[in-house]
């Protein structure tokens, strides 16, 4: 009977691992801001979230265990655009990936290194990650082929940045940056800066290990993201990166937080890297877990990462 085949199939069928490239992508997307989107549209429009801000493709078995890390404080109209482009994204891209937002608890300058290590070792004691993605709130990809997965070297996903709202006194956008990119691409440039490692970064489990995590001592805005680079280079690695065009990202225009002022340390904390990056980072992260909110979108984790 019908009945007894599907039983059969249930048991005995497993799952074939998902293709390389998702057939369901759309490639360059249309990113506008909405202001008017709730989160109750947002979760009716993507039912099959499980608590947590979890999913995972239920006809084929995803090619990588994606943790989606956001270092986060007081930024609630950033998350839920995030949430309302991403989410679809990472479905369509076929991932098993879970959304972690890390919120730093208390009022003492915003340190985003230190919560994205622990971001990472929260995420690693609910499911056996292989891969990291370390995400600014307020960055969104134009191009769903841009994937959030690992590669054999450390990737740099935001590889050219549309900064939301750059416009001239006559209100036009003075750089065209889709041509921009044509050109770029054209002659095997993607960025003027190769070293820079910023926005959006996927990690490997392996590739984070080598490097200790992410510094510690960087409090304010400016230079994690360069001992990160910094890191990865003193360990060999390289950085890997989609061209101009599948990186091109969205940015929200927004100006400096309160309590994240540009740390006047990131210079002489830059030129020590090499001899600090064993002992500072992920095995010298001290921290604790004030609460833990899952909802349908995202895991939240309030952390006490300590004071300057
Ligand atoms: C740049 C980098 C970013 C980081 C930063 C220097 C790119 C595209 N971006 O971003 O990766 O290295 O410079 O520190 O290269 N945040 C909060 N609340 C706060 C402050 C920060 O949630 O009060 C989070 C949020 O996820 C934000 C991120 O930290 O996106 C980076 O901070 P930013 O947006 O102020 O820094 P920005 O845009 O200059
Ligand atoms: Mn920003």
């Amino acid at each position: 009977s019908k009945m007894f085949r599907q039983m059969v199939k249930n048991m005995t069928i497993e799952l074939p691992k998902c293709p390389e490239t998702s057939p369901l992508l759309v490639g360059p997307l249309k990113i506008e801001f909405n202001d008017s989107v709730t989160l109750d549209d947002i979760r009716a429009q993507n039912p099959a979230l499980q608590l947590g801000g979890r999913w995972r493709p239920t006809n084929c078995i995803a090619q990588q265990k994606v943790a989606i890390i956001i270092p986060f404080r007081d930024r609630e109209s950033h998350l839920k655009h995030w949430l309302h482009f991403l989410h679809p994204i990472l479905q369509r891209q076929q991932l098993d990936y879970r959304v972690y937002v890390i919120n730093q608890a208390g009022d003492t300058t915003f340190n985003k290194a230190r919560l994205m290590d622990a971001g990472f070792l929260e995420a690693l004691k609910e499911y056996d990650y292989d891969c990291f993605v370390f995400h600014d709130v307020d960055i969104i990809p134009m191009d769903d082929r841009n994937t959030y997965k690992c590669f054999s070297q450390p990737r740099h996903l935001a590889v050219a940045l549309d900064k939301f709202g750059f416009r001239d006194e006559e209100g036009k956008c003075p750089i065209n940056l889709h041509n921009l990119a044509v050109a770029l691409d054209k002659f095997g440039f993607s960025l003027p800066y190769h070293w820079i490692y910023g926005g959006i970064t996927a990690l490997s489990k392996e590739q984070f290990m080598k490097i200790n995590g992410f510094p510690t001592m960087y409090w304010g805005w400016g230079g994690e993201d360069d001992d990160i680079s910094h890191r990865l280079s003193f360990k060999g690695m390289s950085i890997s990166r989609p061209d101009a065009i599948v990186g091109r990202c969205k940015m929200i225009r927004h100006g400096r937080d309160e309590l994240n002022q540009v740390n006047p340390k990131r210079h002489n904390n830059l030129a020590k890297t090499n001899e600090t990056m064993d002992i500072d980072g992920i095995n010298s992260l001290r921290y604790d877990v004030i609460s833990i909110n899952r909802t349908q979108l995202h895991t939240k984790i309030t952390v006490d990462i300590g004071t300057p």
